[in-house]
């Protein structure tokens, strides 16, 4: 049951050995921004667009943002829908996810419910992802109701991802929060990719070449930028996070 953006991305990971994606929130940009971010961010070497954010964008204006990205790549186009509001008929691809360590039972399974119809009807690729929220978890981690697993407990991590993949899910998301001080730790990365045999992605935080590379070391198989393709110089930030990845293979 894999469709063809997760082959896509279960090919690239296995011919490059970890990937970029870089992520665009519909809520910070017009859909003219969003096109030049994602067409930059293609040409520096990402290999999908994510869309997504952790506050509501109106469902018109996510539209449009996801029809003028389209319109500027090849590569998939995926959302990252914090609520039933970030679905949309015009994407890839959903991330198709629940949020594992929320309190809340809406975000465990209560708007997989309401979504679900919805991604049926619009033809849309669900791929299923395990989210997990660590260290401060920011707005992602207050929205999503989440105990954040402290960067000291990667056991726990891993107790959770492993969970995760028990139920069925297809890819692991360790969530450091958008804008996080400090990225998921290398020594959590390694300790979850260890207890789990699905792709594990890692965000919140990244910044640098460094940063990149210290993940993908530690066995990230996706790596997640939001805030730095917001940058002014989205081509050279997104050019070094992909070397920095690819360096790990050297
Ligand atoms: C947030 O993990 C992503 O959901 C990306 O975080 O914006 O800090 O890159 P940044």
């Amino acid at each position: 049951m894999c469709g063809s953006v997760e082959r896509y991305l279960l090919e690239k990971i296995q011919a490059e050995g970890a990937i970029h994606i870089a992520l665009i929130d519909p809520e910070k940009v017009t859909p003219a921004k969003a096109s030049s971010v994602a067409s930059k961010a293609e040409s520096s070497g990402t290999s999908a667009i994510m869309i997504g954010g952790s506050t509501f964008a109106s469902t018109t204006h996510l539209g449009n943002v996801i029809k003028a990205v389209k319109r500027a790549v090849i590569i998939p186009v995926i959302l990252f829908p914090n609520n039933v509001t970030g679905i949309s008929r015009h994407a890839d691809a959903i991330w198709f996810m629940s949020l594992l360590n929320s309190v809340d039972p809406y975000f465990l399974m209560g708007a997989q419910v309401l979504g679900a119809p919805l991604v049926k009807k619009y033809g849309l690729e669900p791929i299923s992802l395990g989210y997990i929220i660590v260290g401060d978890g920011g707005t992602a981690g207050i929205i999503g109701k989440a105990v954040p697993v402290p960067y000291d407990k990667p056991k726990l991590a891993a107790a959770h991802a492993l969970a995760g993949q028990y139920l069925g899910m297809r890819f692991i998301y360790l969530e450091a929060g958008s804008g996080a001080k400090k990225p998921v730790p290398p020594e959590m990365i390694h300790v979850v990719k260890r207890s789990v045999d699905i792709p594990l992605i890692v965000g919140g935080g990244i910044k640098s070449r460094s940063q990149a590379l210290a993940a993908a070391s530690a066995g990230a198989d996706i790596i997640v930028t939001g805030n730095l393709v917001e940058n002014t110089k989205v081509k050279r930030k997104v050019s070094e996070i992909v070397e920095g990845i690819k360096s790990c293979r050297m």
